[in-house]
């Protein structure tokens, strides 16, 4: 070939590449939340929108209901279907309610995992569990009753009833209560739909109905703020205990007030960032989501899927007096 039909061709060819560049379209990931308005939510979403930045080829779509139910989030499934989004990353109001419409969305080729609280397995792709589930649940449980010497009455106020991770965490803890915890007396489980004034008033609900209740726990970022104000109203601050899962920068008023001895959770920021990272690698690079597979969560590090296409990231963090503060400028 001679040097100016070299140049042509590569100048033809670099015109081609700057259209398609130019052209070429994001991938969109729809980031959808159990419900909208809560911050833990809106902290996985600046993760998702760091992995997105990293990533450079993605668009995120952060979106969910009002109202945290399964209804509310099968309609928005169906706009993201029809909106020809490239992959959905959900935190599910329900295993299976959702199945049905996320299969719908795989059959048209997006992909589709679940992240935080969990889908069924034929209804994603993957599933990204914050943490080891047993852990998690021992460790709510571990939180009150380390701050019971003499053992009590204790309550979990929930999110909704449907909630696969609260209901996994819910389970887990009772089976580890009887024997490494056997003066610790769970007296009542009640749902607060990770809604404030349900919360509010089931927390009410239990001071009512359980006067010696010795704390309250509450799996949920929500409903752990609603039982700490509701106690502090009361007060109760000393008599009754707050915790399980919170997020520092709502929490630390009530680890400074004394409502709260300590709570724990996981780094939402990077949750968020992983689920992106792993919908970009499935819808992109055609990764394939099978048992034993190793997935990049880029500078998050590495996940492998277990038999039910699940994995687990790391250990939850304890916040009290010592760390609150810090944490709290964070997420
Ligand atoms: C609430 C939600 C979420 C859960 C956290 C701990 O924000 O229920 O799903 O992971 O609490």
């Amino acid at each position: 070939m001679s040097f100016l039909k070299k140049l042509m061709v590569t100048a033809a060819f670099s015109a081609a590449m700057f259209v398609n560049a130019a052209y070429a379209e994001n991938v969109k990931i729809a980031l959808v939340v159990k419900s909208l308005g809560n911050g833990f939510f809106d902290a996985a979403n600046k993760g998702a929108e760091e992995a997105a930045k990293e990533l450079g080829d993605v668009d995120i779509i952060y979106t969910g209901p009002t109202k945290a139910t399964a209804e509310a989030q099968i309609e928005v499934v169906n706009s993201l279907i029809a909106q020809k989004v490239d992959a959905i990353a959900i935190s599910a109001n329900d295993a299976d309610a959702l199945v049905p419409a996320l299969k719908k969305a795989m059959d048209r080729g997006i992909t589709v995992i679940s992240w935080d609280s969990g889908v069924a397995p034929e209804g994603r792709q993957l599933h990204l569990n914050p943490s080891d589930t047993n852990l998690i649940g021992e460790t709510i449980i571990k939180l009150a009753a380390d701050y019971l010497p003499e053992g009590g009455d204790v309550a979990i106020l929930s999110a909704s009833s449907t909630a696969t991770n609260q209901n996994a965490w819910i389970e887990a803890a009772k089976k580890v209560l009887p024997e490494k915890f056997p003066k610790i007396n769970l007296v009542a489980t009640v749902y607060g739909d990770d809604d404030s004034a349900k919360s509010t008033d089931e927390a009410k609900g239990l001071l009512k109905s359980y006067p010696n209740l010795k704390a309250i726990i509450a799996p949920t970022t929500v409903g752990v703020v609603a039982a700490a104000q509701v106690v502090t109203d009361q007060g109760l601050i000393g008599k009754v205990n707050v915790t399980g899962l919170a997020l520092p920068s709502e929490f630390k008023k009530f680890i400074d007030n004394g409502a709260s001895q300590a709570v724990a959770l996981w780094n939402p920021i990077d949750l968020g960032y992983s689920a992106v990272y792993l919908a970009h690698d499935l819808a992109v690079k055609k990764e394939e989501a099978k048992p034993g597979a190793t997935l990049s969560i880029g500078r998050v590090g590495k996940v492998t899927l277990d038999d039910t296409n699940s994995a687990a990231m790391a250990p939850p963090f304890k916040f009290d007096k010592s760390n609150i503060e810090e944490f709290s400028k964070i997420y």
